[in-house]
Order: structure tokens, then sequence, then C-alpha cells
């Protein structure tokens, strides 16, 4: 298996309950490395951007709001398959669906404020990485 990366976010609703450390935690027991972290408060202009694969979806517009409601951390991730790995991680979108262990059975309080965002593919980290961060803030 090949050492790869992904870009992970921790929400508002774990930066609100001071959960930034215990999420980075169960992240870090996974076997991924945080090679990049900043904790910014998204412009609605960068949510809408960064989900633009949503647009059509009902739950957009309040999901854009929910993201900018709050300071939120984004992180690259690195590790052994590492966007396999870190959805392993992070548990079904919906926490009720998520599996013991995972970050969204722990914290999770909804649906939609479900803790954390992960890359679902190679090409999409690359994306998503490159959305937020300068090649030079990224030290592996
Ligand atoms: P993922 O985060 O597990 O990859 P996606 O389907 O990509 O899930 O959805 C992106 C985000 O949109 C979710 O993490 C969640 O915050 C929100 N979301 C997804 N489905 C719903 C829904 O049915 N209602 C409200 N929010 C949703
Ligand atoms: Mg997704």
């Amino acid at each position: 298996m090949a050492v790869t990366r992904t870009f992970s976010i921790i929400k508002p609703d774990a930066t609100r309950r001071n959960l930034t450390g215990a999420v980075t935690k169960m992240l870090e027991e996974a076997g991924l490395r945080v090679i990049a972290s900043r904790r910014i408060r998204m412009t609605r202009d960068q949510a809408e951007g960064f989900y633009a694969v949503h647009k059509e979806r009902p739950f957009f517009n309040d999901l854009c709001t929910f993201m900018t409601s709050g300071p939120v951390v984004v992180q690259v991730l690195e590790g052994e398959n590492a966007v396999l790995r870190n959805r392993e991680v992070m548990g079904a979108t919906n926490p009720a669906q998520a599996d013991e262990g995972t970050i969204r059975k722990a914290y999770a309080e909804s649906i939609e404020a479900n803790s954390v965002h992960g890359s679902d593919s190679d090409e999409n980290a690359r994306i998503e990485i490159d959305f937020f961060f300068k090649p030079e803030e990224i030290v592996g």
C-alpha cells in the first residue's frame, strides 16, 4: 500500500465544543499524520466553492451556513491509503449509522453537524488540498 494524502476539516460543531484535540487524536491513532493544519473562519464563497458538487442538493444552503457558523480546522493528513483510512475512522455521514469507534459515532451531533469532513477519492483529495493550502504550507 502506498502512503497518500487526504484533506480533512474539523467542523464548527466540533471546534465549538473544544474537540479539535480529541478529533485529531483519533485521526493520529488511526495511523494518519497531520502534515498541514490551519484554523480559519470559512467565508460564504469558500464554503459554496468547496461544496459546489452538492449545489443541487436540498441541504446545500444550510450546509454552507453551518460551515461558516464558527471556526473550522483544515488539515492535510498523510498515511497508508489515507483517503480510505480517514473515511473509516470518520464513520458514516449520518451518526445514527456510524460504527462504534468512529469520530462521528463519538462526537457528531446530527447528519449535518457531523464533526468532520474527509475527501472521498485521491483525485478529490488533491483538489481539496489545493483549495486551502499552498505547497510550502504542507510539511510531510
Ligand atoms: P460526507 O461528509 O460523509 O462525505 P456528503 O454526502 O459528501 O457526506 O455530504 C457532505 C456534507 O453535507 C455532510 O458531511 C453533512 O455535513 C451534509 N449533509 C449530507 N447529507 C445531509 C442531509 O441529508 N441533511 C443535512 N446535511 C447533510
Ligand atoms: Mg463527501
